[in-house]
């Protein structure tokens, strides 16, 4: 069978080709006019991002290579005797457009297994950092000094071909998706288990299933299929996201794949983006505290969210900068536990489920945000809750082991399109006013 790099070396001559003749032939045609309220609003709906893997509809949410989360997991292969789709399977469908077999899908885990162990100056540098430090920054620190190793750097200064640099590319991209989940699993361990030794790479195991097995929790087949569904879903979520978007950007200056993404993990660190998974818990456990665990009513919970909105802070895992209905990543957390009674049973998960009962119709009678509905964000920490996780501000880790799948195929794709680095115009807020009132 075809590997997946064999694969993506057939699949990039047709896109390339594309990209040529588009730019020949429609170059100076409009894509949209941009307003002011743009310009000064973050740039929302802004169409300035070449990115193929994904595209994020307002109502549907999101699709990849055309495909909804619903279609995916229909066609993309399990782990052997489970159910949800494989991060690997993810991995090689973004990557090239094409669902993976089964075969394939297992010599790609064995890939990143073989690629998996972390060189012994990484642990060095971890095991150095206080455990006081937050498990995201620890992250992006390692995901940094990864770049040690890199092949596209390397490759660079030893002054291979433009052509040939996405091959670079992809090593560096392959080695780190293997190596985050070594990295992740002793941050974790030297913060919450006592510097306890992580377990080595089982070559035998799927990537989370040695996520998983690293972390403490390998005996927990639920939680290590909820880990695999968690992590296939939040690969990608197109390109305008912060985390996608600081990849793509840092990628353009031709730095290295590993220093691209933790530029970018540190994007997911802010509490609109992917902190909102730590913050979700942290509120509904306060809210939890608060009301008192036998008084949570739906009459309470809308009382908390006033008091939240009140006090001027944001409700996490509701509101998105595209979004305008609930998230289908929320939807497959959600149907998740709605086939595990001990889910539907966890105090936790029924306090999430009740908070978006009423949620909705609070956000929208203070008619502030866009979009009341949730976010992945509200549904998917409350289930590691469940099952032991319970170390929230360790959450985001997570979210940034998958993230890489997306940011990372794009970052070999920009390379093999030979797309330039990065510069929009600014303007200052004078400009900004001349050109609104001269218009
Ligand atoms: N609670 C309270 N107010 C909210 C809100 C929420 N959940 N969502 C949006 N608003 C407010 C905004 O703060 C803004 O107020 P302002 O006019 O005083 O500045 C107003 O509503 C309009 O914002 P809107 O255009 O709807 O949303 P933006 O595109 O600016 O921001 C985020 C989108 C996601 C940042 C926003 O909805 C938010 O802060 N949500 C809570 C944090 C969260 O869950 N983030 C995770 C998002 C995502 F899924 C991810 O990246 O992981």
């Amino acid at each position: 069978t075809k590997s997946l790099k064999q694969t993506l070396g057939e699949v990039i001559p047709a896109k390339q080709a594309q990209l040529k003749k588009l730019k020949a032939e429609h170059a100076s045609k409009p894509v949209q006019q941009t307003t002011v309220e743009q310009v000064i609003g973050g740039m929302r709906g802004i169409r300035s991002i070449l990115w193929d893997a994904s595209v994020l509809d307002p109502n549907e949410g999101i699709r990849f290579h055309g495909l909804s989360i619903p279609e995916c997991q229909d066609v993309l292969p399990p782990a052997p005797g489970g159910k949800e789709i494989l991060p690997e399977s993810m991995l090689w469908f973004l990557m090239t457009g094409q669902v993976p077999t089964a075969d394939q899908t297992r010599e790609l885990s064995r890939e990143l297994a073989e690629r998996g162990e972390l060189p012994k100056y990484i642990e060095q540098l971890i095991d150095s950092l206080p455990p006081t430090l937050h498990p995201m920054t620890q992250l992006g620190m390692g995901v940094a000094a990864l770049n040690h190793e890199s092949a596209f750097q390397k490759a660079y200064e030893s002054g291979v071909k433009k052509t040939e640099y996405w091959a670079y590319a992809y090593e560096d991209a392959l080695t780190l998706i293997a190596r985050l989940p070594s990295l992740s699993a002793r941050i974790y361990r030297n913060i919450y288990r006592d510097r306890s030794s992580t377990p080595a790479v089982d070559k035998n195991l799927d990537l989370v299933g040695n996520y998983a097995n690293m972390l403490g929790f390998g005996d927990n087949k639920d939680l290590t299929e909820y880990l695999r569904l968690y992590i296939a879903i939040h690969g990608d979520h197109e390109g305008g996201n912060a985390s996608a978007h600081t990849s793509h950007l840092v990628g353009s200056t031709l730095s290295d794949p590993y220093l691209s993404y933790a530029a970018a993990l540190y994007a997911l660190a802010g509490p609109l983006h992917g902190l909102a998974n730590q913050e979700v818990l942290r509120w509904q456990l306060a809210m939890q505290d608060e009301i008192g665990a036998e008084n949570i009513t739906h009459d309470t919970i809308r009382e908390f969210l006033w008091r939240t909105l009140k006090s001027g802070q944001v409700v996490p895992g509701y509101g998105h900068g595209v979004l305008r209905k609930s998230d289908p990543r929320f939807i497959a957390l959600q149907q998740f536990c709605d086939t595990r009674p001990d889910l539907l049973a966890s105090p936790t998960i029924q306090l999430v489920k009740k908070t978006f009962e009423v949620a909705p119709d609070v956000l929208t009678e203070h008619g502030k945000t866009k979009n009341p509905w949730p976010n992945v964000d509200a549904a998917s920490g409350c289930v590691l809750y469940h099952y032991g996780l319970r170390e929230f501000k360790y959450y985001t880790v997570i979210f940034g082991v998958s993230r890489a799948l997306g940011c990372l195929t794009q970052i070999v794709w920009a390379r093999a399109l030979g797309l330039p680095i990065e510069r929009p115009k600014s303007l200052s807020l004078n400009d900004i006013e001349k050109i609104a009132t001269s218009a």
